[in-house]
Formats: C-alpha cells, sequence, structure tokens
C-alpha cells in the first residue's frame, strides 16, 4: 500500500482523526509492509468466535483526543480482527463490552477489588480484566492516565493479533523506563544522517501549514510500542529548528503527536546563541541564530539567551519535552571550546528548561585527550556524578566507543549512582549493514541490558540501572537512534521493521527476551501458519551473531569504511585492531590503556585476562598472538577464520531456510526478503574475504595456526 501524497489543512485533521484511524485498519491483508506491526487480519474461527463474545461494543466516556484515539483503534481492530461490526456503546449498561477509560471515569462501573488494582498503578500503568460485576460479564481496559488507557488498548490489541485466547484476562502492566524515546537524526534538508529507510518523513517545506498523513500513521505506531518521547532533529543539529519559524512547525508536529501520548523535544545546537559570523571554525556548516559573540555557559547574556528561548518554545508548546545536545565531539562545539566543563554547560541548559518542566538531555559521545577513545566518557563525566541538576540525563550509548556491532557495555553505567543515566541504542543499523542485512537487534540489546555491571554486587545489570531500580532514581529514560524513513517500508525493510518494534518493547520492559519479542513481532506482522512463524523465528534469532561473524568477530570492531560505514576496510582501521606480525586486538588491560581499570573489580579482573574473557569480547581488551591457544582448542587465527566462515555459512543457511517458504507467506513479501538475503549472502563473503585476506598479511596463517 503506498500512501498517497495527501496535502491536508491542518484545520481538518482533527476533524479526519477518527476516520484516519479507520482508514489505517483497512491496510487488512497487507503485504506491503506499510501498515508495520499493526495488520489487523481475520483471525482463525476459533478465536473469532471467542473474542467476538468478549468484544461486541466498547463503552468509552472519555472524549479527549488520546481516548478517542484508543477507542477508534480498538474498533478498526476488533472489526478486522473478527470480522463484523463492533458498536460504539452511549450507555456502559450491558454485556460482552469493553470498558476503555481512566480510573476516574470508570470507576463507579468497576468492582472494589479492580479499583483498588487500578489505583496502585504507577505512572502510565493499566490494568486489563474480564470481570463479573453485578452479573454483567465485561472487559476492562484502566489507568489512571489517559496514555496508559492507549497502551492497554495496544496490549490487548496485541493479545488478540497473537492469537491469545480470549480467558482468563487479567493482566497489569507499568513500564519500567518512564522517557521512552526515539532520537531522529533528521537534517531540515530531508536527508537523514545514517538513515537507510527513506528521507526525512518531516516535511519542513509543507509546514506549517500543511500536514502529512504519515505524522499520524508515526504516532501511532509509535504510541502502539509505548514510544513517549520523540526528538525530531539530528543531534549534529542545524541552529535554525530554534528559530520562530521552525518552531511555529515543530508545533504542528508537537500536536499531531500530542494526541497519541507523546511529547516532542528538539536537538539544541550549543553554540546557537551565536551571530553567525562569530560561530568558531569548528562550527563547520552552520552560524548561530542569535545576536552572541560567544556561546559560554557562564556569560549571563548567554544564559539569558537560552532562557528566552525556552519561554518562547514553550509559549507554543506547552508540553515540549527538552533539549537533546551534543557537545564537543565531531566538531559540535561545546563547553570545551570556552574551557568550561560538561557539567557546566548542562546545568546551564537545564536551568533554562526547568521553569517549564522541561529536561535536558546531555550526550556522553564526546572526545576527551585519551589515547584510547574508550576512556573518554568516563573521565569526562564520573567525576561530576551527583552534580548534574535534577533535570538532567546524561544519555550514554550502549558501547564506550560508538554503536558497534559488539561492544561491552560503556562502565558509565553502575558507576554514577547519583546521576540520571539514559541508555542510547542505535536502530538506525549504521554498523550492522544498512538496509540490507537481517539482523534483529532485540538479540543485541537484551545482550547489553543483562550485562552485569557488578556495581551492587552480582546481579547488577545495566536493566536495572536504566529502570531506576539499582540505585532508587526516580527519573528514567532510553533512548534510540530511529531506523524511518518515507520510503514504502517504513524502516528500508521489513525485519528492520522488527527493530522498531523490539526497541519499543524493551524500553517498556528491558527484561523481556529478544525470542519472545521477535515471536510477538512475527505473528503481528506475517500472515502465516505456526511453524512458518518458527521458522522465521531462528532465522531471526540467529541472524545478529551471524552479521557479527562475518564482519568483526571475537570484539574486532570499526572495520569499516569511514566513508559509508557499510563495507570493510580493515587497512584504514589499524588504529582499532592493531594487527601487525605480533597478534591482533587493542591491549585495554592494566598492562595496557587500562580502560579495564573503570569497570568494578570482579569484571575488571575477568576483562583483564584473556583467559576469563568472554571470546566475543577477546579483541576488544586483548592484543593477543596469532598462535595463542583459544578454549575452543583452536589457535586465534584458525578461530578468527573459522568465525567468519561460521558467518558466512550461516547467512546461506538464512538464505536456504527462507526459499523454502515460498508460498507459506505473501509473494511480493517473500521475493522482496529474498533478494535482500541474495545481497547479504554476497555481502558476508565480501567480509569475510577482505579481511582474512588483510589479517593473512600479518597473521601467515602456516605459523600462526600450530599453536603451542
Ligand atoms: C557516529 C555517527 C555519526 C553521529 C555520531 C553521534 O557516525 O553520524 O553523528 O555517531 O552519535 O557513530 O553523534
Amino acid at each position: 500500500m503506498r500512501y498517497p501524497k495527501l496535502l491536508i489543512p491542518i484545520f481538518v485533521t482533527a476533524a479526519l482523526a477518527i476516520q484516519a484511524s479507520v482508514v489505517a485498519g483497512e491496510s487488512k491483508n497487507d503485504s506491503s509492509g506499510s501498515s508495520l506491526w499493526l495488520d489487523y487480519r481475520a483471525l482463525t474461527p476459533d478465536l473469532q468466535k471467542e473474542w467476538s463474545e468478549s468484544a461486541q461494543r466498547i463503552y468509552c466516556p472519555g472524549t479527549s483526543e488520546i481516548l478517542l484515539n484508543a477507542r477508534n483503534e480498538l474498533k478498526t481492530a476488533i472489526e478486522g480482527f473478527v470480522e463484523s461490526r463492533v458498536i460504539i456503546s452511549k450507555s456502559s449498561d450491558g454485556e460482552g463490552m469493553i470498558m476503555l477509560g481512566t480510573l476516574a471515569q470508570l470507576k463507579e462501573l468497576m468492582p472494589k477489588n479492580l479499583v483498588d488494582t487500578a489505583n496502585a498503578l504507577k505512572d502510565v500503568g493499566y490494568l486489563m480484566e474480564s470481570v463479573i460485576h453485578e452479573g454483567k460479564k465485561n472487559t476492562f481496559i484502566v489507568s489512571k492516565n489517559e496514555a496508559g488507557v492507549l497502551y492497554g488498548t495496544f496490549h490487548f490489541i496485541r493479545l488478540m493479533q497473537t492469537g491469545t485466547p480470549a480467558n482468563p484476562l487479567r493482566i497489569t502492566s507499568e513500564p519500567a523506563v518512564q522517557m521512552r524515546m526515539l532520537n531522529h537524526w533528521d537534517n531540515l534538508n530531508g536527508s537523514i544522517e545514517r538513515g537507510y529507510g527513506g528521507r526525512s518523513l518531516w516535511k519542513w517545506d509543507e509546514l506549517p501549514d500543511q500536514t502529512d498523513p504519515r505524522y499520524r500513521e508515526y504516532a501511532r505506531f509509535c504510541a502502539s510500542i509505548g514510544i513517549n518521547g520523540v526528538v525530531l532533529n539530528n543531534v549534529n543539529a542545524d541552529p535554525r529548528i530554534l528559530r520562530p519559524d521552525y518552531l511555529e512547525k515543530v508545533a504542528v508536529l508537537a500536536r499531531e503527536f500530542r494526541a497519541w501520548g507523546i511529547r516532542t523535544y528538539l536537538s539544541a545546537n550549543f553554540a546557537a546563541p551565536m551571530h553567525p559570523s562569530d560561530t568558531p571554525d569548528r562550527m563547520k556548516h552552520w552560524g548561530g541564530i542569535g545576536n552572541l559573540d560567544t556561546a559560554d555557559p557562564l556569560d549571563p547574556a548567554v544564559q539569558e539567551w537560552w532562557k528566552k528561548k525556552a519561554t518562547e518554545i514553550y509559549r507554543l508548546i506547552p508540553d515540549f519535552g527538552g533539549f537533546l545536545v551534543k557537545a564537543d565531539s565531531e566538531g559540535m562545539v561545546g563547553p570545551r571550546v570556552y574551557e568550561r566543563t560538561h557539567l557546566e554547560g548542562a546545568n546551564m541548559l537545564a536551568d533554562a528548561l526547568a521553569p517549564h518542566g522541561g529536561t535536558l538531555i546531555w550526550r556522553a559521545f564526546v572526545y576527551g585527550s585519551s589515547e584510547d577513545r574508550a576512556l573518554d566518557a568516563y573521565l569526562e563525566f564520573k567525576p561530576y556524578d551527583g552534580e548534574f541538576r535534577d533535570n538532567v540525563f546524561i544519555q550514554v550509548k550502549n558501547g564506550p566507543l560508538d554503536f558497534q556491532p559488539r561492544e561491552p557495555f560503556t562502565p558509565l553505567f553502575g558507576s554514577m549512582p547519583q546521576t540520571h543515566l539514559a541508555l542510547e541504542l542505535q536502530v538506525a543499523k549504521e554498523y550492522l549493514g544498512h538496509a540490507t542485512t537481517l539482523a534483529f537487534l532485540g538479540s543485541k540489546w537484551s545482550e547489553i541490558l543483562g550485562s552485569d555491571t557488578y556495581a551492587k554486587g552480582s546481579g547488577s545489570t545495566v536493566a536495572k540501572v536504566i529502570d531506576g531500580s539499582l540505585y532508587g532514581q526516580k527519573k528514567t529514560c532510553i533512548a534510540g537512534v530511529a531506523n524511518t524513513g518515507d520510503g514504502d517500508e517504513w524502516c528500508g525493510s521489513v525485519f528492520n521493521q522488527a527493530n522498531w518494534y523490539a526497541y519499543g518493547r524493551l524500553a517498556w520492559n528491558p527484561r523481556l527476551s529478544a525470542d519472545e519479542i521477535a515471536e510477538e513481532w512475527i505473528k503481528m506482522t506475517f500472515e502465516c501458519d505456526l511453524p512458518t512463524s518458527m521458522v522465521i523465528k531462528s532465522m531471526m534469532m540467529g541472524s545478529y551473531d551471524a552479521y557479527v561473524n562475518y564482519t568483526m568477530p571475537l570484539g574486532l570492531n570499526f572495520l569499516v569504511a569511514m566513508s559509508d560505514h557499510y563495507k570493510p576496510l580493515p587497512e584504514s582501521r589499524k588504529k582499532y585492531h592493531k594487527a601487525d606480525e605480533g597478534g591482533i586486538g587493542f591491549d585495554r588491560t592494566s598492562r595496557g590503556s587500562n580502560y579495564v581499570g573503570q569497570y568494578h573489580p570482579e569484571l575488571r579482573d575477568i576483562f583483564d585476562d584473556p583467559a576469563k574473557t568472554p571470546l566475543n569480547y577477546l579483541l576488544w581488551f586483548h592484543h593477543l598472538p596469532w598462535n595463542t591457544k583459544l578454549s575452543t582448542e583452536r589457535t586465534l587465527w584458525e578461530e578468527l577464520v573459522f568465525r567468519y566462515d561460521r558467518g558466512v555459512s550461516d547467512v546461506d543457511e538464512m538464505a536456504e531456510t527462507w526459499k523454502t517458504l515460498e508460498g507459506k507467506i505473501a509473494p511480493d513479501r517473500h521475493a522482496s526478503v529474498m533478494s535482500k538475503l541474495i545481497q547479504e549472502k554476497q555481502f558476508a563473503r565480501m567480509w569475510r574475504d577482505k579481511c582474512i585476506n588483510y589479517f593473512s598479511e600479518f597473521a601467515k596463517p602456516e605459523e600462526a595456526s600450530s599453536g603451542d
């Protein structure tokens, strides 16, 4: 299904709201990928019968946009699933009804125990339960908060869609993390930094007068997986986004998103207060938008500029979320230019936002002065633990270098007990084969979230840092760099849609397993039988390891070409892999850069010893001779070759497996995945051959295989 390029004047969008969600529901049996996981196909006759008894009518007393969206979505979904009409009831009297609303709206109709359960829910938590009350059996979807009702509704839809039996129904759910954000790296000219799903969804030239139907669809997809915050623009921020004309455009998007429980944020350029001609050389692309000759965070005029800017924004967007800031890395101006610290920079902006309830998210992706860049974030931020304002988050990438295919977790997690830390993941596959590969990132993220920091003894996982439970923090945040674009499939391929989905699901509940998420997503996305969905799941579950193996096994990283972050170019990345005749790998032990010293002692001791370091991280921590004998009984060289070959054969197998599914899923979808897998087979060979050839120059395979 292609999205018609309708240009709808802004004043009629609200009137079209109800109709739009019906249109979305008409994507039944859609195999183009444009309805993502919200494809409301008919259920099996058995399930249809079961559900239609308990879902004939909807009673929803609320009239807000969020609640109307929830109600209409539910109606569209059920009608698709059970293939019969669902009535929107004006009266709460009756049976077989779904009662949808806030606790305040529904408590008179609920049995006492249900009211108690709902009262105990935090934040946007919700309950979903079928009960017999005063002789009538109805289903309640209730939250204290309107957005919670929306999330409960999508959960209910998911249950139906994934073939869950209607009875018994008794569920409560609360998000583990409060701010579940998508960070768009979208530029004002419509391009997307590291975007592989098309051009930007935001049509800056058309806004604010015209709006695109995709804004609403996008927000709906986000809401369906619990995303509640969106940063619209690239962290390499063009300062113009803060100009009054752009803010009016932003206000229109914010209005669209608000109706789906989403707050809007902006990336802010630290040098924005400056006059264009006064901005430092390092600010390559843009001038500032102010009249000052400095962006020094301690200068009162700069502070005043940001305060006024915040007031201006909140006048237009009362629920504006706040700013995301990239400073002092990759040419972006930051406090260091003025010999100030990240603490001073972040707190200054936080103070400007605080009177309006805004949040300042400051990225820890900074360059310091270390020889080993992996050391920088910890060195720059750890000393200020406890000194950041209460409305500041430090947003930390999962890996200390970047979003490499596999890195150990950044040691700031577990080292800043008195700071709000946000975890930044990359949904876009910058270093994982863009839109070509199948690589399912749920596996990668579960690995990160499950990593033990040992901050408070064993079991102190990254997930517990992020959800605030390790240190009892009240404010929590997670961010994913978005993989969306305006292409038909939204994310460049159907399997990349799974990554958007998995990110949202993990943001809600970081303890979900990648396996569970994959299974859910497959059932919601593909129209296929159970054995077929199990085959697809097995492909997904092996896809991430396959990618790591054929590109950067054993903890290698940054072997990609600088130009595209896609093809292999190990000869240009010697400073990361350090291959020479003596061996390969980066020595980050106590004998090397001593990066290991940033971890808690239990982990430091493991990573300091090559015999104890998990093979997946071996060369991330150690420089070892080629003939080192490993726990697998192979030498390092043999293991490297083994893993490269293994990656290639796993992709071959995925392609063979997919072939066997011909006829079991929609032909166009089968064909499009097949063509991607054929590309991935070639891509995997290119990586393996290039890397093995290159490393064999140093390894001298005959000697390296002999071991001692
Ligand atoms: C790097 C990307 C670059 C981003 C940067 C960041 O290559 O495009 O701007 O991360 O996170 O990995 O700021």
